[in-house]
């Protein structure tokens, strides 16, 4: 097996972990954060565009078995989704750094929430304005194991556009659940929803 032309870490096994795989010196708090969300929404998009390790995903090619079942109405070109979970770090200042696990919101993956969420401080509910419905049971989910979550609209080109105090009350969310735009598809906007969330918490915290 050639390992020059791979792109493993055994590419330069002298030199040890990639620079970017190393936390930083500084780091003094590791907080685990769970992304979660309907099919399709960007889950995977997000941890990727932000992670600064290479994210882990299992994306598996859609088939026969997954039609029905998942919902592709207004994402008809996406052919993989994620099976299990995505899995991502990022670091949000000198001492900070936030695990990211990106979780399925169908209902046949609800088995994996139990011990995903476990030591979880907070969530981002990701949606799409094209499929609220999707996100109910995911946020009814979230409100029922107490888990302090922000919800992050992402942009897609022909989704329509609503108000945020619309989608407040279509969401059925409290006045104090931050609901903010984005575009999982650039890091600095994955990053403001993160940070977003870091803030929502620590105002709990002080509350
Ligand atoms: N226009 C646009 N497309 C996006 C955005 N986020 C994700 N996508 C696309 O939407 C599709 C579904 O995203 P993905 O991250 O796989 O969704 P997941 O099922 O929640 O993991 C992919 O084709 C992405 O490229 C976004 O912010 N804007
Ligand atoms: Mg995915």
């Amino acid at each position: 097996m050639d390992f020059n032309s791979s792109e493993t870490l055994l590419e330069h096994p002298a030199e040890g972990p990639r620079a970017e795989d190393e936390l930083p010196q500084t780091a003094a708090a590791a907080v685990k954060v769970v992304i979660v969300g309907g099919f399709g929404v960007g889950k995977t998009t997000l941890v990727g565009s932000v992670s600064e390790i290479r994210p882990l995903t299992t994306e598996e090619t859609m088939t026969q078995a997954g039609v029905g079942v998942d919902d592709i109405v207004g994402v008809e070109r996406k052919t993989s989704t994620t099976v299990a979970m995505d899995f991502g770090r990022i670091s949000l200042n000198d001492e900070l750094v936030l695990y990211l696990f990106g979780t399925p919101g169908q209902q046949r993956f609800w088995f994996l929430w139990n011990g995903l969420f476990d030591g979880a401080l907070g969530a981002v509910v990701l949606i799409d304005t094209r499929r609220l419905e999707v996100s109910f049971d995911v946020i009814g989910r979230l409100e029922e194991r107490g888990v302090p979550f922000v919800v992050a609209v992402n942009t897609f080109p022909d989704a329509p556009v609503h108000g945020i105090e619309e989608l407040r009350t279509a969401l059925d969310l409290p006045a104090e659940v931050p609901i903010i735009d984005c575009d999982a598809r650039l890091r600095t906007s994955s990053r403001d929803v993160l940070m977003a969330l870091m803030r929502y918490l620590h105002s709990l915290a002080a509350a």
